[in-house]
This record gives C-alpha cells, structure tokens and sequence, in this order.
C-alpha cells in the first residue's frame, strides 16, 4: 500500500496515528506530496483524488481510497478486528457520530479559518480557493467561534467520558486531535477553563500510538517557510 500524504500536517497524521494503532507502518510506502507548492492541485494528483487534498491511500490493486475516515474504516478492518471505528452497530454508530461532529465542529472549522482568514498555506496555494472569498476574513473569523465552540462541546463530553465516543479510544478521539494540533497551528488556543478537553488531550498524547508522533506538530519546516 502507499499512503500520499505530507508528514505534519493534520489530516495525514490521522492516518499515521491508526497505521501505528494496527501495526500496519512497515506494510506503508509513504509519497511525500509537496502541499506548500500546490503538487496535490495539479492535474496528477487530481487523477487520484478529485478533491485535491491529502492523504491518499493506493491499494496494491491500484485502487485509490481518500477521506481520513474511509481510509480509517478501511485500514481499521483489514485484520478483521475493528479497534477505532466500532465492533457492534452501536458501537460503530456513535463512533460515527461523535467523529462527524469532530470533523464538522472542530477540524474543519479550524481547517476554514486558517484557510480564509490568515494567509493559509501561502501564495501558491490561495490561487486554488475561490476569489470571492479572498477578503472574507469575517466569515473565516466566525469559522474561528465555530471551533471554539467545538472545544466547548467536547470539553463537556471528557467531563462524562473517558475517550470522546465512550469508553475506549477511537476514530472520534483521533479526529479530535488532530483538530486540536491544527488549532495549535492556527493559533486558537483551547481555552484555560476548559480543563476536562486538557486533561483529555495529555493523556491522548501519552499513547504510544500517538506519542512517538508527537514530533510530527503541525508547524513544520513547511510552515516555517510561512513565517509559522
Ligand atoms: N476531508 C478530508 C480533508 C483532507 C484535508 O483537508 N487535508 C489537508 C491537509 S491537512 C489538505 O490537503 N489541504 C490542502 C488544501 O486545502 O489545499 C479528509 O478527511 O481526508
């Protein structure tokens, strides 16, 4: 299998972090796509994922599987042993859930107003977004309150809860990080009193899985290149 991806970033280290929860990185060739330069936008990389972003996983038949959440389900269920995206339909349904909220109410909304209202991931790449939406630091502003308000929510879910869909870790929790590690980036901090979504996080970090990631921040030497 190949995963396309750039070591870093958000999206892709949701994928790093179930490779080494199923024990599946020495079975991975990682390609390395240049993000800064605008590579997953051109006409190659469009062949394999129509919506221009990363990661992508290739099968070894040649099939392409994009969507951290598909190639999760995907990876997840190789061995037969689902351990992140639920074993029963009860299971499998709340993991759902709580990972679309995720996605939708914290590593999306920090996605659009790092994308809209800062400079994004530079000149190369803000020529691909739509130009009406160039000088809309409003709505991006308000992508910003969107996030926080997604901190809120699942700062009151780790009050109740161990891991973000119950009791055990998951494809939600995952999805969580990574929106917290692309907050980090954006510059919107998880706010002091929101101690039960800290708490949560440190010990998320401590995971093995995760934790011998935890060199792979967000700000890396392509963002620094920004000005990150
Ligand atoms: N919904 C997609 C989101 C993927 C995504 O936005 N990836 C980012 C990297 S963290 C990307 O490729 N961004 C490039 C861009 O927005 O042009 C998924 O779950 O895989």
């Amino acid at each position: 299998m190949k995963i396309f991806d750039r070591p870093g970033f958000p999206n892709p280290a949701r994928i790093r972090i179930v490779l080494a929860e199923k024990g599946l990185e020495p079975q991975v060739e990682f390609v390395s796509v240049d993000l800064i330069a605008a590579e997953h936008k051109q006409p190659a990389f469009l062949e394999k994922n129509p919506s221009g972003v990363l990661p992508v996983l290739q099968l070894d038949d040649g099939t392409y599987i994009a969507e951290a959440t598909a190639i999760t389900e995907y990876l997840d269920n190789l061995d037969g042993d689902p351990k992140l995206t639920g074993k029963t339909p009860k299971e499998k349904a709340l993991i759902h859930m709580m990972q679309k909220r995720a996605e939708t109410e914290l590593l999306d909304a920090v996605g659009d107003y790092f994308h809209y209202a800062t400079p994004g991931l530079g000149a190369a790449l803000q020529v691909f977004k739509s130009p009406e939406w160039a000088g809309r630091r409003d709505w991006g502003n308000r992508q910003r309150d969107r996030a926080l308000g997604g901190m809120k929510y699942f700062d009151t879910v780790s009050r109740s809860h161990p891991y973000v869909a119950g009791d055990a870790f998951s494809m939600a929790d995952i999805t969580v990080f990574a929106g917290l590690m692309f907050a980090d980036a954006a510059g919107i901090a998880v706010p002091e009193d929101y101690s039960a979504l800290t708490a949560w996080r440190a010990k998320v970090s401590e995971l093995p899985s995760v934790k011998n990631r935890s060199g792979q921040t967000f700000v890396t030497e392509d963002l620094r290149r920004l000005g990150f």
